[in-house]
């Protein structure tokens, strides 16, 4: 039995109509829409090699070159997931060794980078096991991602990034992710994220736990029905590249997704005092100077930023003069809109 190795490397992805809420089998409860990064992603090799011990799954995960057992448990569910596509994951020992460019639980979407790398090494190997080419390869890799985790989907193409069925888009699919297919505005083509660090470490709720509060959550089938309306305004928005339109809407996509935080049972908030002191000093900012310079959020404390690259000497300043004192050891990420999932060789 000969060694199979394959490598990807693959970004984060920051949603501008936020996925909160899925049904069974990683299916959203609505469409979303994101920019994939440039700067933050994980690199990803896996090996095949003979099968050491008799466990249903052979596998390990090294971060940065350690064990890392914490991540053992999801990954083990998405083989479950996956298997009846890909029995080949029981026949091999199997190592996984993975890096983020980002920092270790910085709060940036390490399972949106992390699993589609994954994604994409386990379907390489399954071409060369099978000694065929995957027709749809980024397609299939978008689904496997999905099963790992749904923001996954998005990340392994570049610019913006569609998940999930909307009436706008007929080739729009809760099964995967697909390129976004309407008209976009220069302006947003290479549109700029700086990633603030507000808080490091892990969250007190996870994602998945979060999604399963949209269960019976009261407000609910109002906030599904207002994604797909944000996703039918932004839609024109990134043709017109209105940018203060998108502002507006972007920001109140990322205040909705606390709000439903807030408003579950239980309720939670992952925002910090730091998150809403720089909330503050943005719009502060954009009213005093102009700058078209707007936030949104993840399900974290971290509060992204995003301008068009034009205004990237007035927001760097900012930055560096007024923000920078609430951030975690003063650490911020210059990230911008990026191409998608490399293969590594
Ligand atoms: C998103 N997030 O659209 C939303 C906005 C966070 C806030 O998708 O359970 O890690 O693995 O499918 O994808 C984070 O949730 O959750 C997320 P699972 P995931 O990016």
């Amino acid at each position: 039995m000969s060694i199979h190795v394959a490598k990807w490397r693959s970004p984060s992805n920051i949603a501008l109509v936020k996925y909160w809420g899925k049904h069974a089998n990683q299916i959203p409860a609505n469409p979303s829409l994101s920019f994939t990064l440039n700067e933050c992603y994980t690199e990803t090799e896996v090996t095949f090699s003979p099968k050491q011990s008799s466990s249903e799954f052979d596998f390990e995960v090294l971060l940065d070159g350690k064990l890392e057992e914490s991540f053992k448990p999801k990954i083990e569910k998405f083989f479950k997931t996956i298997v009846h596509k890909a029995g080949f994951l029981k026949e091999y020992h199997i190592s996984i060794k993975t890096h983020n460019s980002f920092p270790h639980s910085s709060g940036i979407a390490s399972s949106a980078s992390g699993m589609s790398a994954l994604a994409l090494c386990l379907l390489t190997l399954k071409s060369r096991l099978e000694e065929k080419e995957q027709t749809n390869f980024l397609q299939k890799a978008s689904e496997w991602a999905r099963l790992g985790s749904g923001s996954a989907s998005r990340s392994v193409y570049g610019g913006l990034v569609q998940w999930g069925e909307s009436a706008n888009s007929p080739s729009s699919n809760d099964q995967y992710a697909t390129p976004f297919q309407g008209e976009v505005h220069e302006v947003f083509k290479t549109f700029k994220d700086y990633v603030l660090l507000v808080e490091v470490g892990s969250k007190s709720v996870s994602s998945t736990a979060g999604h399963g509060l949209m269960n019976n959550h009261p407000f609910a089938k109002k906030r599904f029905e207002q994604a797909h309306k944000n996703l039918a305004k932004l839609e024109s928005i990134l043709e017109s590249g209105n940018l203060e339109a998108f502002g507006n809407l972007v920001e109140s996509e990322a205040l909705t997704l606390h709000a439903m935080m807030m408003t579950s049972q239980p309720y939670f908030i992952l925002m910090k005092p730091n998150t809403v002191k720089i909330i503050d000093l943005v719009w502060q900012f954009r009213k005093e100077t102009n700058t078209p310079l707007y936030f949104t959020l993840d399900a974290g404390a971290n509060v992204h930023l995003l301008f068009p690259a034009s205004a990237e000497n007035e927001v760097k300043t900012f930055v560096e003069s007024e923000l920078k004192g609430y951030l975690r050891d003063g650490r911020y990420i210059k990230d911008s809109v990026g191409e998608g999932a490399i293969e590594l060789k």
